[in-house]
C-alpha cells in the first residue's frame, strides 16, 4: 500500500480463492501494520496476471475494508508484470512439450494454467489470446 508519497506502508500476503457462484476471487488479507489515515493505493499481485489496484483508497483501522472489484489481465507467465511474446513463446513451448508428452523446462505446466481448472491445455492459450487481443 502506497500512500501519495510513494511510501509503502504496508507489503502483505495472502489468499484468495475462486468464487463459482460469482466467477471472482475473493479473501481476507490480515494487515498487521498501522496505515495512515490518509487515502492510499492499494496495489494487488497475483500470480500469472498483471498487477492492479486502488487509487485513493481509505483504509479505516481494526476493520474489516472491502476495496472495489479489481479486474486483472491473465497471461503474464513469466512475472515480469508485461504481457508480450516472451509469454507467448513459452505457452507454446509448453504445450508443444506437453503435446510430446514431456514435462515443461524450469517450471510446472500448471504455471501456465491460466484459466484455473487444474489442466493446461488450448483453453489457457485461448484465454491468453484474448487476454491480449488488442495490446
Ligand atoms: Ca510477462
Ligand atoms: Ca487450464
Amino acid at each position: 500500500m502506497n500512500g501519495t508519497t510513494g511510501a509503502v506502508h504496508a507489503d502483505v500476503t495472502g489468499n484468495v480463492m475462486y468464487q463459482s457462484a460469482t466467477g471472482d476471487y475473493r479473501g481476507t488479507i490480515n494487515i498487521n501494520s498501522s496505515l495512515p489515515s490518509t487515502p492510499l493505493t492499494v496495489a494487488v499481485l497475483v500470480g500469472n496476471y498483471l498487477s492492479g489496484g486502488v487509487e485513493n483508497h481509505t483504509i479505516t483501522p481494526t476493520t474489516t475494508n472491502t476495496i472495489p472489484t479489481i479486474t486483472l489481465t491473465a497471461g503474464d507467465v513469466n512475472a515480469d508484470d508485461v504481457i508480450d511474446i516472451e509469454d507467448y513463446n513459452e505457452l507454446i513451448s509448453c504445450y508443444q512439450q506437453q503435446a510430446a508428452k514431456q514435462a515443461c523446462i524450469g517450471a510446472s505446466p500448471l504455471v501456465y494454467d491460466l484459466n484455473d481448472d487444474g489442466i493446461y491445455d488450448i483453453s489457457d492459450l485461448n484465454l491468453f489470446l484474448r487476454e491480449t487481443k488488442g495490446n
